[in-house]
């Protein structure tokens, strides 16, 4: 926010197309559109650049309004030094207040029952629109209105606001996803899934899908729920690489999810939604292979939502694999069935693997006592020698040290689990996982089953 405030709130931002985008030639009879933009205690300064950027860069007489929703902030400049200043603008700017906090995804289908416009453009309360961004999305859904028309987006430095494209320009990409839902991209033409934030969308047809399943909460998963919604049932989704758009990228979440607070991440609940409503069975097992401690909890009534995939006579998620998401298979072959997941444990005292913090290329992790509940202690033994962590696996490091690594993309490893006396081989080397008793070291050591502190159980944890 300090390096926000210094900025101008209608600085220019530089043109980060492609050249051909400036030849382009759009049609004149475009659908009108309504920006919405929802926001949780947002600086002012980033808040109000995003409206004065929509602003300059929408051709006056195709932005019918900007639609803020605030999601019950409660910082003081949001209040009424907001009400003056949006004055300016004549009632192009309309402010709308949740008189409790519904969450980004609950702001955004309120936002687009508000909204008057033919096409709700969805963006981030911290966004700076790019020259011409807007009309490329609206020719697209002129053309076809089940399309979303998703902008690029440029990445505006957290630091130091400074703007810069991050994708390289003369390739196109599209998002996808891991079997734990995170999302991906790759590169190429029509888009499986978006990022979430910020797209174009016929109003009525986002009303006709049942805007976002309303059980989604706060904040994750609407992007796929979405976008499996939209292709499933007979829709599609374009990344229009002539639509350029910024947006401050985060590496925090600055707020908390008020006043829910459910035993597992509302994310995974979220996913779990999505999961259970959109994709087939065995395609569902891929999920809870990698996410598997949330399995059975409870996600609420999704009757509505199933109801409409029979109604609208939606295809299978085997459909979408096979014919929109086709790279999935070859970027994140679906995960082998675990052996065991939970912590990797001594059996003769309560010592666990641990993470202790450290991700892919940090340094080497150890053991600690098992506290049951997750976190650094969560790991996924899979049927052909993987050991997971997260996204992440586990893999050897220098001569005898264990660490995370980036997983290859071949789902298999060099582990093996001798059940019988609870080794942990690293393959054929003669080593074997080994925890000390004090002092938090995990290493490999000559395999020796004799060895009570190379003796391993891999046991479920319950966290809900
Ligand atoms: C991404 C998306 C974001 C959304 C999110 C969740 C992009 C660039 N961003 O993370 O749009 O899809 O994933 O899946 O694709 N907000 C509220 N109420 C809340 C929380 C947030 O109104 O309870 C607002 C917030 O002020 C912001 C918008 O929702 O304007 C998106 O939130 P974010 O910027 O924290 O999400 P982001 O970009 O990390
Ligand atoms: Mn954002």
């Amino acid at each position: 926010m300090v390096a926000s405030d210094k900025i101008s709130l209608t600085r220019n931002i530089p043109d980060t197309r492609l050249d051909e985008c400036k030849y382009w030639h759009y049609p004149e009879d475009l659908p009108t559109a309504s920006v919405i933009i929802v926001f949780h205690n947002e600086g002012f300064s980033t808040l109000l650049r995003t409206v004065h950027s929509v602003i300059k860069t929408s051709p006056y007489r195709l932005l019918k309004e900007v639609v803020l929703v605030d999601d019950f902030s409660d910082k003081i400049d949001l209040k009424g030094r907001l009400d003056k200043y949006i004055e300016q603008f004549n009632g192009l700017v309309k402010l709308y207040r949740n008189p409790e906090r519904l969450g980004l995804i609950g702001t955004r289908s309120k936002g687009a029952t508000l909204a008057t416009g033919d096409v709700i453009v969805f963006l981030d309360a911290h966004c700076e629109c790019g020259k011409n961004w807007l009309v490329p999305l609206l020719a697209r859904i002129r053309q076809n209105r089940t399309t979303m028309a998703v902008p690029t987006i440029d990445g505006i430095d957290w630091n130091d606001f400074h703007y810069s494209p991050v994708y390289n320009k003369h390739s196109h990409y599209r998002g996808i996803f891991e079997w734990g839902f995170l999302y991906k991209e790759s590169e190429v033409p029509k888009a499986p899934t978006h990022a979430g934030g910020l797209f174009a969308i016929d109003r009525n047809y986002f009303i006709e899908l049942g805007m976002y399943d309303p059980g989604l909460q706060i904040w994750g998963g609407e992007n796929f729920e979405l976008s499996f919604k939209i292709w499933q049932c007979g829709g599609s989704i374009v990344w229009v690489p002539c639509s350029r758009v910024g947006h401050v990228y985060r590496n925090h979440m600055p707020y908390g999810f008020g006043k829910i607070n459910p035993k597992i991440p509302v994310i995974l609940i979220n996913y779990m939604r999505v999961v259970e409503v959109w994709l087939d069975p065995e395609f569902r097992d891929y999920f809870y292979t990698r996410e598997p401690t949330i399995r059975g909890y409870p996600i609420g009534n999704i009757s509505e939502q199933l109801a409409f995939k029979e109604r609208n006579k939606c295809k299978s998620f085997k459909w979408y694999m096979d014919n929109i998401a086709i790279e999935v298979y070859q970027m994140f072959p679906p995960p082998p069935p675990n052996i065991g997941w939970g912590e990797i444990k001594l059996r003769t005292e309560s010592i666990c693997w641990d993470a202790r913090g450290e991700s892919a290329g940090g340094g080497p992790i150890g053991s600690s006592s098992c506290h049951h509940m997750g976190g650094g202690q969560l790991f996924r033994f899979n049927k052909r020698g993987q050991i997971g962590y997260g996204e992440r696996c586990i893999d050897k490091y220098g001569s005898n040290q264990i660490s995370i690594h980036y997983c290859p993309v071949d789902p298999s490893g060099r582990w093996i689990f001798e059940e019988k006396t609870g080794l942990i081989k690293y393959g054929e080397s003669g080593l074997c996982a080994r925890a000390e008793r004090v002092g938090g070291k995990l290493s490999l050591e000559s395999c020796d089953p004799s060895d009570r502190y190379q003796s391993f159980e891999i046991k479920n944890i319950k966290i809900w």
